[in-house]
């Protein structure tokens, strides 16, 4: 099977609605922290009964509209699916922040047909921020266009995340490499805010050495319709092993691929 235009067009206004219903029901959930279930999946990977909640939330009202769609999750869902889509699914990006209270979290559900990242939505609701994104239709914040920042490397602001997943000092190595161009990073602890915030301009560019199809698929379409550039995170089965992520505005992007472009994780 495959998806045609009206097929995708629909998609993403469900992701839309869903990912704004997902994100209302994870900060009802977070208004009662003292009740969240929390656990730790490996050193500071946090999960929490909000996670589990909002994924069967996003997985029920995914498979209602579309039946046939294959589903991947942060919290477990794995779906092959007929359709030849399969949707990308972190109920709440950024966990650690979420139990701590931090406002750096989000809803972020993604969808991949053909190996391509097709179209994603993001929901922040400390921003009460409603991102989107379609492949060949923009990128938008609550309906405004995005588009990247085109500053110079030295005058930037880079993502450098990092998890457990990476070995600490090839993550040490990353922030001197950038550090000696002269750029600034940040860390936020999610993915999926950070690459929002870099197709809205907010942030120059994003690297991060190891993450899951989750975390980034959604985010991956943004900074791709607001005219920035992103490796290809789907080569060698980015999909289920994950893989490394640039992106960036594009002249910033040949300056981060070099810099980061090889080495064991
Ligand atoms: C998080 C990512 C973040 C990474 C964290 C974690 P989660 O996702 O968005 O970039 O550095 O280790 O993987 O687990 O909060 O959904």
């Amino acid at each position: 099977m495959s998806i045609d235009s009206v097929g995708l067009a629909q998609r993403l206004l469900a992701a839309e609605a869903i990912a704004l219903e997902a994100g209302q029901l994870a900060a009802r959930l977070l208004a009662d922290r003292a009740a969240l279930g929390v656990s730790l999946k490996g050193a500071q990977d946090f999960v929490s009964t909000a996670d589990v909640a909002v994924e069967q939330l996003i997985v029920g009202r995914l498979a209602a509209a579309f039946p046939a769609d294959g589903m991947l999750g942060e919290e477990g869902t794995d779906i092959k699916g007929i359709s030849g889509a399969i949707w990308a699914i972190d109920p709440i990006d950024g966990t650690s922040n979420f139990v701590a209270g931090r406002p750096d979290w989000c809803v972020s559900i993604g969808l991949v047909v053909a190996g391509w990242a097709q179209l994603g939505a993001i929901y922040q609701p400390s921003q009460q921020a409603l991102y989107s994104a379609r492949r060949g239709h923009g990128a938008r914040r609550n309906g405004v266009p995005l588009r990247v920042a085109e500053r110079p490397l030295a005058q930037s602001t880079v993502v450098l995340e990092y998890s457990s997943r990476v070995r600490p000092e090839r993550h040490a190595a990353h922030v001197l490499s950038l550090l000696g161009t002269g750029a600034e990073y940040r860390r936020n602890g999610s993915a999926a805010v950070a690459l929002a915030q870099v197709a809205e301009g907010t942030l120059d560019g994003f690297f991060e050495a190891h993450l899951n199809a989750w975390d980034v698929t959604a985010g991956l379409v943004l900074v791709a319709e607001a005219g920035g550039r992103c490796n290809d995170f789907f080569a060698d089965d980015g999909l289920r092993k994950g893989n490394r992520v640039i992106a960036a505005a594009p002249a910033l992007f040949e300056r981060l691929a070099e810099l980061f472009h090889t080495g064991a994780i």
